[in-house]
C-alpha cells in the first residue's frame, strides 16, 4: 500500500488502523477481565511432557500421538528443531524431539528421523547436549547418572551466608535445582524399551573436558569429582535431613493451581521429586499438580502442545496501558473490569524474595494466574502503570495497592541502584560456574529493561499524585544505574525482550518520565541509534542472533512489536513528527491484517539470552496499539 507520510489523509489512515487494532484487542478480553495470549517456546516442552508421563506410568497413546504430531510439525526441512522461528538448529532440543518421536513410534530409518540423527551426530551426539537433556535420559537408562555433574540435596542445608546456598540461585533455577537434587539422590532408572545408540558418539561431554588451570571452572571440576565420591557413600543422617528439608521446601511452594513457580521445569521436577519420595499419584499434592497441566494444554486440529508458562497478568496490564494509549475512556467498563481483576491478583503474602529483604512488607504482582511466592518487579511496575490510567470507582483500593507496590519496589532495589526481575542482589558469579549450570541464566541481576519499567512507574505515579510512597533518592539512584547501563552506541540491552530495541524502547520513556529533557545526550544518542538501524521498509527488527553476535544488534526483519518499541522511544524522545517515526508508523499501517492484528512469526520475547526464547502472541497487537496511540497523541491527533 502506498502511504502518504504527511497530511490529513495519513493521520486518518493511522486513526483507522488504530481503531481496528483497538477493537481487536478489546475483543480478546476474557469475561473475568483478563487478557491472556499464548506463550510459545520450543518443542523440548512437549518432549519432556511425554517423558514425564512415561516415567510416572500415565502415558496415554492418544496424548502421545497428538503431541508427536506437533513435534513433527515443528521439524524443519533439514531435520532439526530450533529454539525460535528461523533460528539455527539447537542440539539439545533436537535430541529431545528426536527421542520423543522415537518413543512415539517413528522408525529410526524414516527420512525425517535419519536427517535429525545425522545432525545430532555431527554436533557430537547426546554427549554434547545440555545437562537437562542428559538428566532426562538418565531417568530412562539412556545415560549414566555417574556421568552427570553432581548436585547433592545437601546443598539445601547450606546457610544463607555461604556461597552456593539455594538463595544464590535465581528463583527459577532455585526451584528447579532443589527438586532435581531430590531426583538425583534417588538415581531412578525406568527403561522405556528403546536404545538411542544412533545418536551417541562416545565423545567426552564438555563439562568433563578439563577447564584451564586456576579458573573457577577448574576448581568446580575438582569439587564435582569430590561430590561424585561423596555420592557413592553419602552420610545417611545428612542425606535424610536434606531430603526431608527439600521435600518440605517443595511442598510449601506449590501454588493454588497445582503448579510450582508458574513455569514448566520446577513444576515437572517437583512432581518427580515428590513421587520419588513416595507420594502416590493420587496424593492431593500430586493429583493437583498433574491436573494443573490440563489448563496449560492446547489441542488444535490433531496436534497437542503445551505452554511452559502463562502470562495473564503481563498481558492484562500491557493491554490496559495500550487501550488507555489508544484513547479508550478511563471509565470504560472493560478497562475497569481489567483493573478490578488486577487488584484481585495482588500478591499480599511474603515469598522467597524476603530471604534477602526480610523486613519488607509484601505488595506487587506476579506474571501468572498463580505464583504468590514469586511476584516480580516488571509486572508490578507495568500493573501500576496500568492502574493509574483507569477510573476504578473504588479508588481507595487502587491507592492502597499502589502504595504497597511502591513500598515493595523501593525495598527491592538492588544495592547498585538497579532492579532485577524477582530478587534483590541475586548476583552471585559462582553459581554459573557449576558444571551443572550449563544452560540459561542461573542468577537474576538487575537489568536495564526492568529498571526502566520501575523508574517509569515510580515517576508516573509521583506525577499523578498516586505516589505518596515514592522516594526521590531511590529514583535518582535508579536513573544513575540506567544511565550507566547505556551502551556506547546509544542503545540498552534487553534482558526479557529482544533485544536492544526492547531495552531502548523501555529506557527512553523511563528517562523522560524521570525528567530527563529530550535534548539530553542520552536521549539523543538513543534516538540516533534507532534511526541508524531502521530498516529500508520503515520498520524495525532485531534478530535473536544479536544475543550472541553484536553484528546483529538492531538488525533483522521488521516486526510489529519491535517496530512499536522503537516508536515508543522516538515518541517519548520528542521525535514523533520526525521522518523515522512517520515511516515506522506507515510500516505498521501498511502491514496490518484485515482483522486488525499483525502477523509476527518471529520470537521477540526472551527467557534466557542465547538459550531460551518466547513468542508472546499478544505482542504483535498490544505494542502497536500502544505505539500508534502515543504517536497520534504526540502529533496532535490530526487536529
Ligand atoms: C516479560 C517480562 C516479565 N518478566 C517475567 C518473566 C517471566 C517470563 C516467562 C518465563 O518463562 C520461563 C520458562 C522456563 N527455568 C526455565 C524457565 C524460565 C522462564 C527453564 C526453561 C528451560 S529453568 C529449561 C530450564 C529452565 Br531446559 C520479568
Amino acid at each position: 500500500m502506498e502511504v502518504q507520510l504527511m497530511g490529513k489523509d495519513f493521520l486518518m489512515e493511522v486513526q483507522r488502523c488504530l481503531g481496528r487494532a483497538r477493537d481487536r484487542l478489546l475483543s480478546h478480553q476474557d469475561i473475568e477481565g483478563w487478557w491472556k495470549a499464548e506463550l510459545e517456546t520450543n518443542v523440548s516442552i512437549e518432549a519432556e511432557d511425554l517423558f514425564l508421563r512415561e516415567f510416572l506410568g500415565i502415558a496415554d497413546p492418544e496424548v502421545t500421538r497428538q503431541t508427536a504430531n506437533w513435534i513433527r510439525h515443528c521439524q524443519r526441512a533439514d531435520g532439526t528443531w530450533a529454539t525460535y522461528y528461523e533460528g539455527p538448529p539447537d542440539l539439545s532440543v533436537t535430541v529431545e524431539a528426536y527421542w520423543a518421536l522415537r518413543y512415539a513410534g517413528d522408525p529410526a530409518d524414516a527420512d525425517h528421523m535419519a536427517k535429525a540423527a545425522a545432525y545430532i551426530r555431527d554436533e557430537g551426539g547426546v554427549e554434547c547436549s545440555r545437562v537437562f537433556t542428559r538428566l532426562w535420559m538418565a531417568l530412562f537408562g539412556l545415560w549414566r547418572w555417574e556421568d552427570l555433574p553432581a548436585l547433592p540435596p545437601e546443598v539445601i542445608l547450606l546457610p544463607k551466608r555461604l556461597p552456593l546456598n539455594i538463595y544464590d540461585f535465581a528463583c527459577w533455577a532455585r526451584q528447579t535445582v532443589v527438586a532435581l537434587t531430590v531426583v538425583g539422590a534417588h538415581r531412578p532408572v525406568r527403561p522405556m524399551g528403546l536404545d538411542l545408540d544412533e545418536i551417541n558418539t562416545g565423545v567426552v561431554p564438555p563439562e568433563r573436558e578439563p577447564a584451564p588451570a586456576g579458573t573457577w571452572a577448574r576448581r568446580f571440576q575438582r569439587l564435582d569429582r569430590a561430590l561424585h565420591l561423596y555420592e557413592r557413600r553419602p552420610s545417611r543422617w545428612l542425606r535424610e535431613r536434606a531430603l526431608r528439608r527439600a521435600e518440605r521446601w517443595i511442598i510449601s511452594r506449590q501454588e493454588a493451581d497445582g503448579c510450582w513457580g508458574g513455569i514448566q521445569p520446577p513444576w515437572v521436577y517437583s512432581l518427580l521429586a515428590l513421587h520419588l519420595r513416595g507420594y502416590p499419584l493420587n496424593h492431593p499434592i500430586l493429583a493437583r499438580g498433574l491436573a494443573g497441566f490440563d489448563t496449560w494444554t492446547i489441542v488444535e486440529g490433531d496436534m497437542r502442545r503445551l505452554e511452559c508458562c502463562q502470562s495473564p497478568v503481563w498481558d492484562t496490564c500491557l493491554a490496559l496501558v495500550a487501550l488507555a494509549d489508544a484513547g479508550v475512556d478511563p471509565a470504560d467498563p472493560q478497562l475497569v473490569a481489567g483493573a478490578r481483576w488486577l487488584l484481585d491478583e495482588e500478591v499480599r503474602v511474603v515469598g522467597d524474595w524476603a530471604e534477602r529483604r526480610p523486613n519488607l512488607p509484601p505488595g506487587g504482582w506476579a506474571f501468572e494466574f498463580e505464583n504468590d511466592n514469586y511476584p516480580d518487579l516488571d509486572d508490578t511496575a507495568e500493573v501500576a502503570l496500568a492502574l493509574r490510567r483507569i477510573r476504578v470507582p473504588d479508588s481507595g483500593r487502587v491507592q492502597d495497592a499502589l502504595d504497597r507496590a511502591v513500598t515493595w519496589t523501593n525495598g527491592m532495589q538492588c544495592s547498585d541502584g538497579g532492579w532485577a526481575a524477582f530478587d534483590a542482589d541475586n548476583c552471585s558469579r559462582l553459581v554459573a560456574e557449576l558444571p551443572f549450570c550449563d544452560f540459561g541464566e542461573v542468577t537474576d541481576p538487575p537489568s536495564a529493561d526492568v529498571t526502566a519499567h520501575v523508574i517509569e512507574m515510580l515517576c508516573e505515579l509521583d506525577a499523578d499524585g498516586f505516589g505518596s510512597a515514592v522516594d526521590h533518592q531511590v529514583v535518582a539512584r535508579g536513573v544513575a544505574w540506567l544511565s550507566a547501563a547505556q551502551e556506547p552506541d546509544g542503545s540498552w540491552f534487553g534482558r526479557w525482550g529482544a533485544n536492544h530495541l526492547y531495552g531502548t524502547g523501555a529506557a527512553v520513556p523511563a528517562l523522560v518520565s524521570a525528567g530527563v529533557p529530550t535534548d539530553d545526550d542520552r536521549v539523543v544518542a538513543a534516538c540516533r541509534w534507532l534511526e541508524s538501524v531502521q530498516n529500508r521498509d520503515g520498520g524495525w527488527g532485531e534478530d535473536l542472533r544479536s544475543y550472541d553476535d553484536p553484528a546483529w544488534r538492531g538488525r533483522g526483519m521488521s516486526t510489529p512489536s519491535q517496530t512499536a518499541w522503537a516508536l515508543l522511544a522516538l515518541v517519548a524522545g520528542g521525535r514523533a513528527s520526525g521522518e523515522a517515526a512517520r515511516r515506522g508508523v506507515a510500516w505498521l499501517v501498511g502491514n496490518q491484517r484485515d482483522d486488525g492484528s499483525w502477523d509476527e512469526p518471529w520470537y521477540t520475547g526472551t527467557g534466557f539470552p542465547g538459550d531460551f526464547y518466547i513468542r508472546y502472541h499478544l505482542y504483535r497487537l498490544v505494542f502497536p496499539v500502544m505505539a500508534l496511540g502515543r504517536w497520534l497523541r504526540a502529533v496532535g491527533n490530526g487536529r
